[in-house]
């Protein structure tokens, strides 16, 4: 099984290393937005592109992939809303269970059904606990799961959601606010589940500049991801990356 990425997430986390996501909607971008963004990404030294969304609506999925691998080495990681967003030109896959959520097709139904074409697809495998929390307004994410996010004050169920998700053999940890979330994760949160879980954490949801993004590695998030923010002002990249990586 590949490993290549995660042992670099695993690396970058021992000696202390923050890493930036640069998370690409493929239904948000076009040919010149993606253009824009790949350039400022490079030049930025963005550690990796998430593509994906909880609704991929249009099909250029795989197109929008191939354009980021011929124009930069950035690793690309799916970060899918559903097995449909399988690419297999892409370098690893988040294989997400929602663990924040009780919807048995979002923890393994859906997980089941895809298992061999997504074995097929050649991709790294990142098991993920992937974990809602509430972002102050209903977010896509949380509509389709049709599963509540958890309390934004509730960090011991974070905690406790976090500990089980890494007993269960989940190698990462994603805490999302969910997309456009009006309040990102709070540190508290942040710094609870990293007291607790050895895994590597990745943050989004809501982080629109350069300041949130250094209080969340302060408070333990290893992958900083941002969207939103970026496809409106994708000259955000500079500053947000220049302050995780400092
Ligand atoms: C959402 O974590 C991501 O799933 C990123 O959120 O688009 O709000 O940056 P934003």
């Amino acid at each position: 099984m590949k490993q290549a990425i995660f042992n670099k997430i695993i690396e970058d986390k021992k000696q202390g290393k923050k890493s930036f996501a640069v998370l690409i909607d493929p239904d948000k971008v076009d040919t010149a937005s993606l253009e824009k963004i790949v350039a400022l990404s490079v030049d930025a030294k963005v550690d990796y592109f998430f593509v994906g969304g909880s609704l991929v609506i249009s099909s250029h999925l795989d197109e929008c992939i191939q354009y980021l691998k011929s124009a930069s080495n950035i690793p690309i990681v799916l970060f899918p809303g559903s097995p449909s967003q399988v690419s297999k030109y892409a370098d690893a896959l988040l294989y997400l269970s929602l663990i924040s959520g009780r919807n048995p097709e979002l923890l393994i139904g859906q997980h089941v059904l895809s298992a061999p074409f997504v074995k097929q697809s050649g991709l790294e495998i990142m098991p993920t606990g992937y974990m809602v929390v509430d972002g102050g307004a209903p977010t896509t994410v949380s509509y389709i799961s049709n599963a509540a996010p958890i309390p934004s004050d509730k960090t011991d169920i974070a905690m406790c959601t976090a500990m089980a998700g890494e007993m269960l053999g989940m190698k990462l940890i994603y805490m999302d606010a969910g997309s456009g979330a009006k309040h990102p994760i709070t540190e508290k949160m942040i710094s609870k589940v990293r007291s607790n879980v050895d895994a590597p954490i990745i943050v989004g949801g809501g982080i629109v500049d350069a300041k949130k993004a250094m209080a969340n590695c302060k408070a333990g998030a290893d992958i900083i991801v941002v969207g939103n923010a970026i496809e409106k002002n994708a000259s955000l990249i500079k500053e947000i990356s220049a302050a995780i990586h400092s």
